[in-house]
């Protein structure tokens, strides 16, 4: 393993101005987002609509790092014939890979699961590297409710979490490490922090024990927030102290970069807390967004499924790159949305 090079990759991948693309959706999530927009969820559809995203000039050459690809996506090929791997190359982004299997129901404790996908992984990582994966990602899926995230759930997803990143790094590839505490449900925001951090330390904990190197890996975390359903929802001054206490007290200064996940949040949500967040002061390591929905939403609605909406699909991602890009340096402000509609 040479970590000289898997901390520049790292450090790449949260560089000031730029985050990352979380681009990859499983065959059952991408329906649900064409569901919405009214787009059948063929291969060509989801080709030409991942397509639109990577030839966003502005988009990828200025604000994105990183682009989180699917199996399917890292071996298709544009419609002239290029990889779709090559298009985000040539624009100066790093290409990852989701290397986890999903989640699956947790023996002897109800309502909770683990996330799979260790069986083979070294085989695959390789191959993802031949292909072009510099990075990787994995996702830990904590639920809150009654009686509910048990130490067993935090525990075989925090080392299931550590085995996957492990072999990242022996394969030479930067792993992303997620543990999401999910946004569903009426706890508050103080529920969301304490759950959080039992999952963090304990994610760093079995880190440790697996010998992963802090400084060749990437975190992305929830926030600190209300969940969804709770009657008082925390400002965003609220979000941004306490996310940013939370991370302070579990996360090593040794991790180059935290990338948050947007987890249900409003486009512009997302992108107000990581600039509070910005704003806070100088903070141990580089702080910006690994967005799914809060960078897709947008695209995909103004793009329809239809030819012609290609250019304003691209704008509307190129808007939302830029906003998150502005946030991740605590340059953003509400007026800019508003400038740009
Ligand atoms: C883009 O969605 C990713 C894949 O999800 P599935 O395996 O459920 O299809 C997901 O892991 C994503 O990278 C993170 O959850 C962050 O996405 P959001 O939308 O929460 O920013």
């Amino acid at each position: 393993m040479n970590l000289t090079e898997l901390n520049r990759v790292a450090t790449a991948m949260v560089a000031p101005g730029k985050g990352i693309l979380a681009a990859d959706e499983s065959s059952g999530t991408i329906k649900k987002r064409f569901d919405a927009i009214g787009v059948e969820s063929t291969e060509g559809n989801r080709r030409d609509y991942r397509e639109m995203l990577f030839r966003s000039e502005e988009a990828m050459r200025q604000h994105i790092s990183g682009v989180i690809l699917y199996d399917e996506t890292i071996w298709q090929n544009a419609k002239d014939g290029t990889p779709l791997i090559k298009l985000i190359e040539q624009s100066g982004a790093i290409p990852g890979i989701k290397v986890d299997e999903g989640t699956q129901a947790l023996p002897m404790c109800p309502g909770e699961t683990v996330t799979v996908g260790l069986d083979k992984l070294a085989e695959r990582l390789k191959k993802y590297y031949e292909r072009g994966a510099r990075f990787a990602k994995w996702r830990a899926v904590i639920d809150i409710g009654s009686g509910i995230p048990s130490m067993t759930a935090i525990s075989v997803n925090a080392h299931a979490l550590a085995r996957y990143a492990a072999l990242c790094q022996a394969a030479q590839i930067v792993p992303i490490v997620e543990p999401e505490v999910l946004m569903d449900g009426d706890h508050d925001i103080d529920r969301c922090y304490e759950v959080t951090q039992r999952v963090l330390n304990k994610t760093f904990q079995e880190l440790r024990v697996q010998r992963v190197a802090l400084e060749g890996m990437v975190l992305k975390p929830n926030m600190a927030v209300s969940g969804k359903k709770c009657a008082k929802q925390a400002s965003v001054a609220e979000v941004a102290e306490k996310t940013v206490r939370l991370l302070k007290a579990c996360v090593p200064a040794a991790v180059p970069g935290i990338a948050f996940l947007s987890g249900g949040q409003s486009d512009e949500e997302a992108t107000a807390h990581l600039d509070a967040m910005n704003r806070l002061g100088r903070l141990p390591w580089g702080l910006t967004f690994s967005y799914g929905r809060a960078l897709q939403a947008a695209p995909q609605k103004a793009w329809s499924g239809k030819a012609e909406n290609v250019a304003a699909g691209q704008r509307a991602f190129s808007h939302r790159a830029r906003m998150n890009g502005l946030a991740s340096q605590g340059k953003w402000d509400p007026s800019q949305e508003k400038k740009a509609a």
